[in-house]
């Protein structure tokens, strides 16, 4: 098939069709798809009818039926019509990306499931917000700002109706907007009041807790020191709060340099999802530097940053390549990725399974899955899928703890 551009599309196998068996199901069909497409292929998925023995045809057809440990898994792609406007080039690489793929299938793995993984509290009661604002008021919602770091969460939000807004100037007087779970400063708070917006505040309460501990250090007279990343939106809103009074620290370079008006007055917060280690070090250097210090009753860091990273920790050195499921805007995913490369295994952050590269699982027996606080549940299962459909795989979860914390939703959307 030749799609409008001219190039010749590979078809993905979802299942395969002999011409003498049951059909056999292609469980790594994304994984290919994805391949095919960051090499520049179209693709499409469907299923792909095996050639008898002697079959002449038009098409190439690239395919194997892997022993899956019990059940049979495929993998297949047809290049249709190989004498078509750029065929040549679409069949040169969906050979490339066959046997790339093909090399790495066939041996058994084994999957170790890191919990807790994915959604947090905070993320699951932003979600509902703008669910239930959309099936309340209808579509347009407006939400300033991703409402989580996630690219799947904001494309089915914007498929039902959310708009997603940089700044508040886009949306109009008088409709509703939703503030994402990293929160807003108190100049964007204002900005809305003197527009007529229909604020939800989809804030989660754990980063409030330090919006109100930035507000209560500074009236003290402290210069509050903010651990964090510049740019990043839940730092921008806690800075707001204090501007004057609060200086961003980003490394322990940074904290061993600090000048500040009276070193006996100084009081530090965090971003809640720093890595836990790194944040301790920083923490550590502005102790030494300024021994009277204070910080807030428990640490910034919030439970679930902490108890995603502890999981991981559990699990990244018996592994031989970690997949953390999660965007890269995304600050507690890529913390992830960074902890488990410290403790020397290689790790890499995917939106889904189509972004895992098979030279990644090259020698990888034991691949540690887990998932940022922002990644559907259901991206982990689509990986663990996937995977399955690249030979015999067995599924060990390690849960390090139980998570029960549940957040109220706020009174604008509280009743259906
Ligand atoms: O980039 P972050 O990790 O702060 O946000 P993300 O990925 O949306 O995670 C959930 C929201 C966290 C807020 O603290
Ligand atoms: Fe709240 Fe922590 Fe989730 Fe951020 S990661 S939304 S602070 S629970």
């Amino acid at each position: 098939m030749t799609v409008p551009g001219g190039a010749t599309a590979a078809l993905v196998a979802d299942v395969l069709v002999p011409d003498d068996g049951p059909p056999v199901p292609c469980p790594a069909a994304d994984l290919l798809d994805g391949s095919l497409t960051r090499a520049g292929v179209p693709v499409r998925r469907g299923p792909v009818t095996l050639p008898g023995p002697g079959a002449a045809g038009a098409g190439a057809v690239l395919a194997a039926v892997l022993d899956g440990g019990g059940a049979s898994a495929g993998l297949g792609i047809e290049v249709e019509d190989a004498s078509g406007g750029g065929a040549a080039r679409t069949e040169e690489a969906a050979r490339a990306v066959f046997s790339a793929w093909r090399e790495v299938a066939g041996v058994p793995r084994q999957v170790l499931l890191a919990a807790p993984r994915s959604f947090c509290a905070g993320v699951e009661r932003a979600i509902e917000i703008v669910e239930r604002a959309l099936e309340q008021r209808g579509s347009p919602v407006y939400v300033r700002k991703q409402i989580v770091h996630n690219t799947r969460v904001v494309a089915d939000l914007r498929e039902r109706g959310a708009v997603f807004v940089d700044e508040l100037d886009a949306v109009p007087e008088g409709e509703t907007v939703v503030f994402s779970a990293h929160g807003v400063s108190p100049a964007v708070r204002e900005e809305a009041g003197r527009r007529g917006l229909d604020v939800i505040d989809a804030t989660c309460p754990l980063v409030t807790k330090v919006h109100n501990e930035a507000r209560r250090f500074a009236s003290r007279g402290d210069t509050v020191v903010l651990i964090g990343h510049g740019g990043h939106e839940e730092v921008e809103g806690t800075l707001g709060e204090a501007p004057s009074r609060t200086v961003l620290v980003q490394t322990p370079e940074e904290a061993a340099r600090l000048e500040v008006p009276d070193p006996g007055r100084v009081s530090y917060l965090t971003q809640t999802t720093l890595a836990v280690d790194e944040t301790a070090e920083i923490v550590d250097v502005l102790r030494a530097r300024f021994p009277e210090l204070r910080g807030p009753a428990s640490d910034d860091i919030c439970y679930a940053t902490t108890n995603r990273q502890d999981a991981l920790a559990a699990i990244a050195a018996e592994s031989d390549a970690v997949l953390v499921v999660g965007s890269d805007n995304s600050s507690n995913s890529v913390r992830l990725v960074e902890l488990a490369e410290r403790n020397g295994t290689p790790a890499h952050l995917i939106d889904g399974p189509g972004d895992i590269r098979p030279e990644w699982l090259a020698g990888a027996r034991s691949v540690g899955l887990t998932a940022g606080a922002s990644a559907p549940p259901a991206l982990v299962d689509a990986v663990v899928a996937a995977l399955r459909g690249l030979g015999p795989l067995t599924v060990t979860e390690y849960e390090t703890a139980r998570e029960t914390v549940h957040f109220t939703l706020p009174t604008p959307v509280r009743r259906r």
